[in-house]
């Protein structure tokens, strides 16, 4: 699999996992990432060969897109809300499902992941057209070449966890399906992975087709995380949530992101 951090990620979710006084509840995976209901369902996705052919290129550019939404706290962290239209998540999300790459099950959280490491196998196309579309917003020198795909149902989170000194630290996240919402709390020393985190400096809400790109102080000085839930939904309030209304309900369903990095070699 991919860097050591991502190791220790899977070792904070396996010692939260056994303090856990209850088992995980038997969670499906959804059938339609574009049905809302389908949170609910407990059936597993049915990989389906996209209906049609993947472009030359996304819509999306840094120049021509939307600016990312203001106000953000920092110049270091940037919500672009139209990263990928409906069809192409949709497209991109049909092709992600019905390929062959192996899928990772995290043991005790449950969730797949699957790890794409450019420097080891060329992309598929239908990441490179993601990573042809991110490339603008990285620096020349240290272009995207790994991503890491994460599949959560909507009671599925990831621990509190810094990205690691193995990449260039910038994260861009793409998301597709339901929503989540990004907690960044303080990092108290570098062994701080998957502890208990204190309230959050700051909150994104991520939403379907959305990029949210991530640097420097939030890279280095902040853990991230998107807290476990139950069925309920995770209301959004304050000033820390950049890019959301108070009290904004932020619905958890299906949902599937790529988070894009360049991983020093
Ligand atoms: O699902 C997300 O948006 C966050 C994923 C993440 O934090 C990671 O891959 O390190």
């Amino acid at each position: 699999m991919s860097a050591i951090d991502f190791r220790a990620l899977l070792k904070a979710e396996r010692v939260a996992s056994n303090k856990q006084s209850v088992s995980e509840p038997t969670e499906a995976r959804i059938i339609q990432a574009t049905a809302t209901q389908a949170a609910t369902q407990a059936s597993l996705p049915l990989p389906q060969p996209p209906s049609t052919p993947l472009p030359n290129s996304l819509l999306f550019s840094p120049t021509t897109s939307p600016p990312p939404l203001k106000p953000s706290p920092s110049s270091n962290l940037s919500y672009y809300p139209s990263f990928l239209t409906p069809a192409e998540s949709a497209l991109i999300l049909d092709t992600l499902l019905a390929s062959n790459h192996p899928w990772h099950t995290l043991t005790h959280a449950k969730r797949r992941v699957q790890s794409h490491d450019a420097s080891l196998t060329p992309f598929p196309p239908y990441l490179d057209l993601i990573t042809t579309a991110l490339r603008p917003l990285f620096p020349p020198t240290h272009p995207p070449n790994h991503i890491l795909i994460n599949e959560y149902t909507a009671t599925q989170g990831i621990m509190a966890h810094t990205d690691g000194p193995f990449y260039h630290p910038q994260t861009c996240t793409i998301s597709i399906g339901g929503a989540a919402l990004l907690r960044f709390t303080p990092r108290l020393a570098s062994t701080d992975i998957g502890m208990h985190s204190s309230e959050p400096l700051h909150e994104a809400v991520l939403r379907t087709g959305s990029l949210l790109l991530f640097k420097e102080e939030f890279y280095m000085e902040m853990l991230h995380e998107i807290v476990e839930k139950g069925e309920e939904d995770t209301v959004c309030a304050g000033e820390r949530c950049f890019n959301a209304v108070e009290g904004e309900v932020v619905e958890r369903w299906y949902r599937v992101s790529f988070t894009v990095r360049h991983k020093f070699n």
